[in-house]
């Protein structure tokens, strides 16, 4: 643990103080969600983030039990809001109900805040901005850009993320293409419909992390045989590491600066067809979109993912 601690001291020296975060994710069939909050939980407890929040945009029976658990194996109680416009049938996914197994102070779904109320709540509250990192489905963004003044805020959802979103990390899209399509943008008619919500309606800057840079970079095959996050890749099928799209999404927002994480970037307005779901760009160096390209090899990125993750 003090060799992967110091590994977060390092990247502390980048950031001059820490940054307020809310995270939101789909938890669902594929494991790199899992390690996306690991390092979210493990960069809170370093100082370098506050994590004030978790939105669950695709929900099951254990969704919230199970990242409360994975919360509380850190020993931290983070609060979990759920999108209840995305409740999937069944359970698909292979690791909720094991990792539902360990301790979880959140017993149920229906404890929790309708998760677009709770980033309301945890914005209008924060001390300062924060930085939203969404490593699944978009919807909970709209839902707060559409939100009107309430209780909680006087501010309208576009007023509210103009006030106190510093700027949003998105793992969606593909754009190594003049046409790219990717699951977060496209699985399902509500994804297409809030990424081209949020392309056009967003008044923060985007970042996105696409469907190409984490492919090949394969990332969680080294934690210990009886760490969850371990036994939740090994229920995934991928015990020996799975590709690294949502931990670089969220090692990205953890550092906070694209160069910084090893990445160029292209500067210009994304769009997203609201009904196919799939993704363009357009440069310009005035937009206020952006999406990263990798500087080092695969292999590179997957070494500071291990280094952090174990
Ligand atoms: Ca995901």
């Amino acid at each position: 643990m003090k060799e992967k601690m110091n590994a977060f001291e390092e990247l502390k020296q980048k950031r001059k103080s820490p940054v307020n975060l809310i995270h939101g994710t789909d938890w669902w069939t594929d494991c790199d969600d899992v390690a996306a909050l690991r390092l979210l939980l493990r960069a809170h407890r370093a100082g370098l983030i506050r994590l004030l929040g978790i939105g669950i945009n695709s929900v099951m029976e254990y969704s919230a039990p199970s990242v409360s658990a994975f919360c509380e194996y850190d020993g931290l109680n983070i609060p979990i809001g759920v999108d209840r416009s995305a409740v999937r049938p069944g359970n698909g996914c292979k690791y909720q109900k094991l990792l539902a197994s360990y301790p979880h102070p959140i017993r149920a779904n229906d404890e929790c805040e309708e998760a677009w109320v709770m980033y309301r709540r945890l914005l209008s509250q924060a001390d300062g901005k924060a930085d939203i990192v969404d490593v699944g489905f978009p919807q909970i963004i709209m839902e707060l850009l559409k939100s009107g003044p309430d209780a909680l805020s006087p501010l309208g959802g576009k007023e509210l993320v103009r006030e106190k979103v510093n700027r949003i990390w998105l793992m969606a899209g593909k754009w190594d293409a003049p046409s790219g399509k990717e699951y977060n943008l496209s699985a399902y008619p509500l994804c297409a419909e809030a990424g081209a919500y949020i392309c056009e309606n967003c008044p923060v800057p985007i970042t996105f992390l696409g469907h190409e840079v984490g492919e090949n970079v394969i990332c969680g095959g080294k934690t210990a045989a009886d760490d969850p996050l371990h036994l939740a890749f090994a229920a995934h099928g991928s015990g020996k590491g799975r590709s690294a799209w949502d931990p670089l999404t969220a090692l990205l927002a953890i550092t906070g600066d694209e160069a910084a994480a090893g990445y160029g970037t292209v500067t210009g307005f994304a769009r997203v067809d609201p009904v196919t779901g799939e993704n363009r760009f357009a440069p310009d160096p005035n937009g206020p979109h952006r999406y990263v390209v990798p500087k080092h090899p695969d292999q590179w990125y997957a070494d500071r993912l291990d280094a952090l993750l174990g």
